[in-house]
């Protein structure tokens, strides 16, 4: 366990949090990996784990999601391992939590990996967008699970606390219909920042330029690649999502074409429809590139899920027929040669799969020469279109 504080505020006192996970899937593999993930998730919020606690059970329970006498052990664990936070892993409804809140008692607040991805949202969001989007969702997503519980919504005992924290923060206390009337206004806001986007978009489009984006499993190493490529200067780091907000670069490829390379927000399994929609505009960069790069961790097991997982998200927002360059990343230290395409050949053509190291450059040069090819293809055809020939 990291004692290793990854969000520290003068005002943020950390949280002990106990992780709680029902174990249903028949893929006993993907469960842990799953609650391996949650644990980086609350560290990454924040929090410091001290327990995790697994219930084999074939159904949740509709009243408390794990069964009543897990539930007492929970109570006993917080109440001699002093945790103040539990979070489970999956997708709690308000009524769950409030019995769970209800019956753990000794304060503990009780939320789900929603929330806690929500947060660690909050706690990243730069730009005026993100922090638009961000609050719509925690409107959307949060405040339907915390109002009417009678639980103390603001900042508690003077620390900015883990689904409690970020813009929205101030609103938590206000009545349902100030939320609705809120949501309107933030939906209005983003409606007109997309619409900016759009033609900013339209501007390029015209100039005939060609569009890379790099999508793919958070933490994967986009940033590092687009950093590596451009000297984007891009936060990268072993966190999850740590890039919120896209940057666009433009970059000079061998043949002296440029394109126009996007760094994009992270996925992750089983994000929340509400989720996508507050996030649309950001996550639209994929839908509107020409080649899409979608990156995985090579070094992680759970790589091929992360494939399926990014795959998934990228048809959901309309990007299934543009072209995909699947790039496994940090083979430096992944253990061995595994051959993707033989493993998922539908996600790409057999010679777009690559093996890189952001960290290290190999493999980049194939990349980039790859891209330059499709690029040089995908231009001639804009060119034809718009009567102009050439991007550069
Ligand atoms: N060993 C190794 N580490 C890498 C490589 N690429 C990235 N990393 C590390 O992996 C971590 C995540 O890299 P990022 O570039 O921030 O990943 P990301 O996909 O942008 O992550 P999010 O923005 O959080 O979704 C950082 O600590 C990087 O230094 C690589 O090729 N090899
Ligand atoms: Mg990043």
């Amino acid at each position: 366990m990291s004692k290793k504080k990854i969000y520290d505020t003068d005002s943020a006192e950390k949280e002990r949090a106990v992780l709680v996970k029902l174990m249903q899937e028949r893929n006993e593999s993907a469960a842990l990996a799953s609650l391996a993930e949650l644990w980086r998730l609350a560290e990454t919020a924040g929090a410091e784990v001290a327990a995790q606690v697994i219930q084999n059970k074939s159904a949740p329970d509709p009243a408390t999601y794990i069964g009543k006498g897990k539930v007492e052990e929970i109570s006993e664990l917080c109440r001699t391992a002093d945790i103040n936070l539990a979070v489970f892993d999956c997708e709690l409804s308000p009524s769950q939590i409030k019995n769970l809140e209800d019956m753990i008692g000794n304060n503990v607040r009780v939320i789900d990996r929603s929330m806690l991805i929500l947060d660690i949202f909050a706690l990243h969001a730069t730009s005026g967008e993100g922090k638009l989007q961000v609050e719509l969702a925690q409107l959307k997503y949060t405040v339907p699970r915390l109002i009417g519980k009678g639980t103390e919504l603001s900042r508690q005992g003077g620390s900015a606390t883990i689904a409690s924290r970020g813009p929205g923060e101030s609103k938590l206390e206000t009545d349902r219909r100030y939320i609705k009337g809120r949501i309107v206004s933030l939906e209005r806001q983003l409606a007109e920042l997309a619409e900016n986007r759009k033609t900013r978009r339209n501007q390029r489009d015209r100039s005939g330029i060609i569009k890379v984006a790099i999508a793919g499993y958070t933490n994967a190493g986009k940033s590092t690649l687009l950093n590596y490529l451009t000297g984007a200067g891009i936060t990268a780091e072993d966190k999850l999502f740590a890039t919120l907000d896209p940057t666009t670069r433009r970059y000079s490829l061998p043949s002296g074409r440029t394109v126009l390379i996007t760094d994009t927000v992270g996925f992750i399994r089983n994000l929340p429809h509400q989720f996508i929609k507050a996030f649309h505009s950001t996550l639209e960069e994929v839908k509107y590139a020409d080649i899409i790069i979608v990156m995985m961790d090579a070094s992680d097991s759970e790589c091929i899920n992360q494939a399926k997982v990014s795959m998934d998200l990228i048809s959901k927002l309309g990007g299934k027929d543009k072209k995909i360059l699947c790039v496994f990343n940090k083979c430096d230290k992944a253990d061995e040669e595994e051959d993707y395409s033989e493993t998922d050949p539908q996600f790409a053509e057999k010679e777009d799969f690559f093996r890189i190291s952001a960290k290290t450059g190999d493999g980049i040069e194939k990349l980039v020469e790859r891209i330059d090819e499709l690029s040089g293809n995908l231009s001639n055809r804009k060119g034809e279109k718009s009567g102009l020939y050439d991007a550069r």
